[in-house]
């Protein structure tokens, strides 16, 4: 096959010049922004997609077109590479240059990543495209699939599909099904079947209710729960809301509850105590949260879905009688309650890693069993291949590692899956008996808050130490370190946001208001030493701060 790189650039010309001198920079899962600035970024990465897939031999790349948590006018891309990974860190620099050269220059540019890279531009390449749900999605997924062209590359459109279910259908086309089928309805029956198979007939269980609010953050995973109901057997009673009359995210989904530690829009008047879920936009992160019968909101997060589910594996392994390493992985944003009950309680080892769902499943790939959640929601389990042999053999003579089986069938672990998440703590909550109370009790989290605070460049703060220490501006991680210091069991750190031109405060102290203290404390520090816009923040007790 011969392949004219003008063609790249005639396309880039004609349809999708670039239209913005703004730099944009691969974050912390891929591009993000408006979406009017982002038809040109859109198209080079089906370009790049394309040539990511022929040096990996023609296997399937997945390029997602969302912005997940971000308000409706953003838009961004999420790469995939062959084995469900988000795109090797190697490859972010060249998407960055890539997304950023001039017009002119783009054919050039091109010829050089072929050339340093040694791709064989003749040979085959096979990429999948996606989009969540938002309006501008259609046009943005059609410059990826023509950037695709553009290099004469196979393209299959999946249409509107959740983040993870695009990661699956890579995996399961590059295994040549072994994972499942590469379709919607492969999907469904995988995740379906085996949790039809282990909750049998026992709908509820000792204080286990089967029923839950389920908030669709007017997503993606709104359309796809409703899709799994009709498809399920009544096994899970669901309501679902936030279905997409509203605006994305807008008020409600997982980072919503999380953030704000409040109830999403729209939700029902329901008993204290119910279980209800939220996803974010693109379905690839989840929280649940209940009221209790004083009407306090409270928050059960990723920590929790992470302990939740390595007390369950470690039980199961010793049921199974299998002695298989198992990690856990979180980073910074880990409520220091949860981490002191991982390495106390639990006793399993635990490791922090920068935030973004790639750095932690990079690390939990170093364990036989690896469960890896960011506080945020996003997470899953990897079973090494070692891991699933053994359970595979030991499950011809034990009934619990029949169980574990389809456990691993229930689990995404392409990347983090608010449906398969969720499937999965419904599962481990029915057979444990528990209801929202009982999960709760398992730890005490500490009193935590998040800020945003808008500066004029979010590059100047850097940090090191998994994002725990702040490196630059010089003199701001001391003087954090002052502050943190006057609160009993007080942490904080800064960072730069990957996804939203902001930085991000985060605190945690032995009361409410001591953190809320120390995180405007800690915020005002940003804003005077790292060129803050706007006036300084000012503490909620006192007068609503323009900044959050
Ligand atoms: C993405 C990443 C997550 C990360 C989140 C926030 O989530 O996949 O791993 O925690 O961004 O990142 P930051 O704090 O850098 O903005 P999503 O759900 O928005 O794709």
């Amino acid at each position: 096959m011969s392949i004219n790189l003008r063609t790249v650039y005639a396309f880039a010309r004609e349809m999708y010049p670039k239209n913005s001198s703004t730099p944009v920079q691969y974050g912390t899962a891929g591009f993000r922004g408006r979406a009017e600035f982002l038809d040109s970024v859109m198209y080079r990465m089906g370009v790049l997609a394309t040539l990511r897939s022929r040096i990996r031999g023609g296997a399937v790349i997945g390029v997602m077109v969302t912005a997940s948590h971000n308000p409706e006018p953003d838009n961004g891309v999420k790469l995939i590479d062959p084995k469900g990974e988000m795109l090797e860190a190697s490859w972010e620099s060249i998407a960055t240059d890539l997304a950023n050269v001039e017009d002119s220059e783009l054919e050039a540019h091109v010829a050089k990543i072929i050339s340093d890279n040694k791709i064989d531009v003749g040979s085959s390449s096979n990429v999948f495209v996606g989009m969540d749900n938002r309006y501008h999605s259609p046009r943005l997924l059609k410059a990826v699939a023509d950037g695709v062209i553009a290099l004469k590359g196979n393209v299959r459109e999946f249409g509107i599909v959740t983040t993870p279910m695009l990661h699956f259908f890579v995996v399961a086309a590059n295994t040549r099904g072994a994972y499942g089928q590469p379709t919607e309805e492969g999907y469904y029956r995988k995740l379906i079947t085996a949790f039809e198979t282990l909750r049998g007939d026992k709908l509820e269980n000792g204080n286990y209710r089967n029923k839950l609010i389920f908030d669709g953050a007017n997503g993606v995973g709104a359309r796809k729960m409703l899709q799994f109901l009709k498809r399920m057997h009544n096994s899970l009673q669901v309501e679902v809301i936030n279905k997409g009359d509203g605006k994305i995210n807008e008020n409600c989904g997982a980072d919503h509850v999380k953030v704000k530690q409040a109830v999403p829009i729209g939700m029902p008047i329901v008993e204290p105590y119910t279980r209800c879920v939220s996803v974010d936009g693109d379905a690839d992160r989840v929280v649940y949260f209940f009221t209790d019968d004083a009407g306090h909101f409270r928050l059960l997060d990723g920590d929790r879905i992470a302990t939740l589910v390595a007390d369950y594996l470690m039980d199961m392994l010793k049921r199974c009688d299998l002695d298989l390493s198992m990690g856990l992985v979180q980073t910074a944003y880990a409520n220091g309650g949860s981490t002191d009950y991982i390495a106390n309680t639990l006793k399993v080892p635990v490791a922090c890693v920068p935030t973004g769902v790639k750095h932690l499943h990079h690390k939990a790939l170093q364990y036989d069993i690896g469960v890896y959640f960011e506080a945020n929601g996003h997470g899953t389990i990897i079973f090494s291949d070692n891991a699933k042999c053994l359970i595979k053999a030991q499950s011809e003579t034990n009934p619990n590692a029949k169980i574990l089986l389809q456990i691993i069938d229930l689990i995404n672990e392409t990347v983090g899956d608010a449906i398969s998440d969720m499937l999965l703590v419904e599962t481990i909550l029915n057979s444990k008996g528990w209801d929202v109370k009982d999960w709760l009790a398992t730890y005490d989290d500490l009193p935590n808050l998040q800020l945003k605070i808008k500066v004029q460049d979010r590059n100047v703060i850097t940090t090191t130490d998994a994002e725990r220490v702040c490196v630059t501006p010089v003199g701001l991680q001391e003087a954090i370190d002052k502050v943190v210091s006057n609160y009993k069991r007080g942490r904080a750190f800064v960072r730069p946001s990957g996804t939203e031109d902001v930085v991000r405060v985060y605190a945690e102290a032995a009361t409410k208001d001591e953190t809320e203290s120390l995180a405007y404390e800690v915020g005002n520090l940003v804003h005077q030493l790292a060129g803050g816009v706007g006036p300084e923040l000012i503490h909620p007790g006192k007068t609503i701060s323009a900044h959050i």
